[in-house]
């Protein structure tokens, strides 16, 4: 709605950016570190892999002072649980563990709040070989071993705690789940498998936080877009509703509510997906609430009803990474309403607001936007800097809902952007960038690294240090 006046961000708000450990750091062999995942998967050999990434890992000292020049309030980035532990389990990595002590002290005496994902998306891939990974319920210990490692060595310092980033992408992505088979349906039905064991974890870990941080606040970071139904049709509006439970809300149900939500569940057994486990695995869940929302939101899509028709049938699943069409259920259709970006993301501030607005209304937790930025083809110019005005418009826009959702009641922790420096991106390498400072590299020729401020760093750090007041 549109108010008489708008109020400001609060004092303590948190103005952040994030990272991941295996987009960022590259010495993806260096100090003992384990193979991930990510490491090991076959990829384009047009992308860069992350062997150097922005090597943050050797840049971090620069890095951290950047951030600190910029005002940031918060940085939000991963562990590589392969740096901590090689194997996923077992003896641990002095080296690994000493790198991100370093990172912590630098981050507390810049006077940032650090915030960390135990998990995002570098998964063990020695644990894959042990004993399959997220598919076994071993690996519930081993993560709760690892986080649990984690609040004892850093939680004097780390208060802030993320368990897994975008589980609900994870769960559709079989590759970060180490899975190789080529049935799609089936690895819809492992995902699955591999989502109820990550809640499980996530929730026990939300109980260690508890238990072994003084202070600690933990929630998880989902990815959530905003979906709307394309026209007043009501089998479209009935369409919204089952792709919102189905594909948004289901991690957060049994994060925060401790069930699978009524329309997930039959969906899930209408297609012998449902896992098997015992009750008790849902009281873990009930009684290790997160303290907050973590989310990720980069774009919202629209939804359309996708009736059964003579050429398909309950299960037929059509995939853009994520499911797309699902037979007798929902479509993703294109939003002509909407611009998007190079790769087709499309832009939607308002649709911020409304998931915030959404989320605040089921959960009541306060909210940590974990993830929001625009990506784009940049190439340093000849003379001057970089003018990223496209950046500064997007970010503008969303924080100023996230502004208005504040205004209407909604409690926020703070608000991270995509990301400080440049860093590798989840699929397009380094030809999509989302930094506040360019780093010079290309796909494959890795120059001197350098860091440069764009003019988006500039504007941040004018927005902080006036709270917001230009938003
Ligand atoms: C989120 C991931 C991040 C990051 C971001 C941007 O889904 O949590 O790790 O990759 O998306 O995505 P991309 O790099 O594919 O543009």
């Amino acid at each position: 709605m549109q108010c008489k006046s708008i109020k400001p961000f609060p004092d303590n708000f948190l103005w952040g950016s994030a990272s991941a450990s295996f987009q960022a750091e590259g010495a993806a062999h260096e100090d003992g570190k384990g193979d991930s995942v990510m490491d090991v998967r076959v990829q384009d050999p047009s992308i860069c892999n992350y062997e150097v990434a922005a090597d943050h890992y050797h840049h971090y000292k620069e890095d951290v002072a950047l951030m600190k020049e910029c005002g940031l309030k918060a940085y939000r980035f991963s562990i590589a649980w392969t740096r901590i532990f090689p194997n996923g389990n077992g003896e641990v990595n002095e080296k690994g563990v000493a790198f991100y002590n370093d990172l912590i002290n630098e981050l507390v005496s810049a006077g940032i709040t650090p915030i960390v994902t135990i998990y995002h998306f570098d998964y063990p891939q020695a644990l894959v070989d042990q004993y399959g990974g997220w598919l076994n319920r071993k690996s519930i210990d081993d993560y709760v071993n690892y986080a649990s490692f984690l609040f004892r060595t850093y939680g004097d310092r780390v208060k802030y705690w993320l368990t897994v980033n975008e589980q609900d992408h994870v769960v559709h992505m079989p590759f970060r789940l180490g899975l190789t088979d080529d049935d799609r349906h089936e690895k819809e039905r492992l995902g699955f498998l591999a989502n109820h064991n990550m809640c499980v974890a996530g929730s026990l870990a939300v109980k260690a936080c508890h238990e072994i941080v003084e202070g600690g606040k933990i929630g998880p970071a989902v990815c959530f877009d905003m979906l709307y139904p394309t026209s007043n049709k009501p089998e479209d509006g009935l369409a919204w509703m089952d792709a919102m439970d189905i594909r948004n809300y289901y991690v957060l149900d049994m994060n925060v509510r401790g069930e699978y939500n009524g329309a997930f569940r039959r969906y899930l057994e209408d297609r012998n997906m449902y896992p098997e486990f015992d009750p008790s695995d849902m009281e873990i869940m009930k009684a290790n609430k997160p303290d907050f929302i973590g989310f990720n939101y980069y774009a919202s899509k629209s939804i359309s009803a996708y009736p059964l028709n003579e050429n398909t049938k309950i299960g037929d699943i059509e995939f853009k990474l994520l499911p797309d069409k699902e037979a007798g259920i929902y479509q993703v259709v294109k939003n002509t309403n909407l611009n998007a970006t190079l790769w087709g993301w499309e832009i939607d501030d308002t649709g911020l607001q409304c998931v915030c607005r959404l989320l605040w209304d089921r959960y009541h937790l306060p909210l940590l936007i974990t993830e929001n930025g625009f990506g784009n083809k940049e190439t340093w110019p000849e003379e001057g800097i970089l003018q990223d005005d496209d950046r500064i418009d997007f970010l503008t826009r969303h924080l100023h809902n996230v502004k208005e959702a504040m205004n209407l009641g909604v409690e926020f922790i703070g608000y991270c952007t995509w990301s400080f420096t440049d860093i590798v991106s989840g699929h397009s390498g380094f030809s999509k960038r989302y930094g506040f400072v360019y780093v010079n590299r290309t796909e494959h020729d890795l120059r001197d690294l350098a860091r440069r401020k764009k003019k988006s760093f500039y504007w941040y750090q004018e927005t902080i240090r006036n709270n917001g007041e230009n938003i």
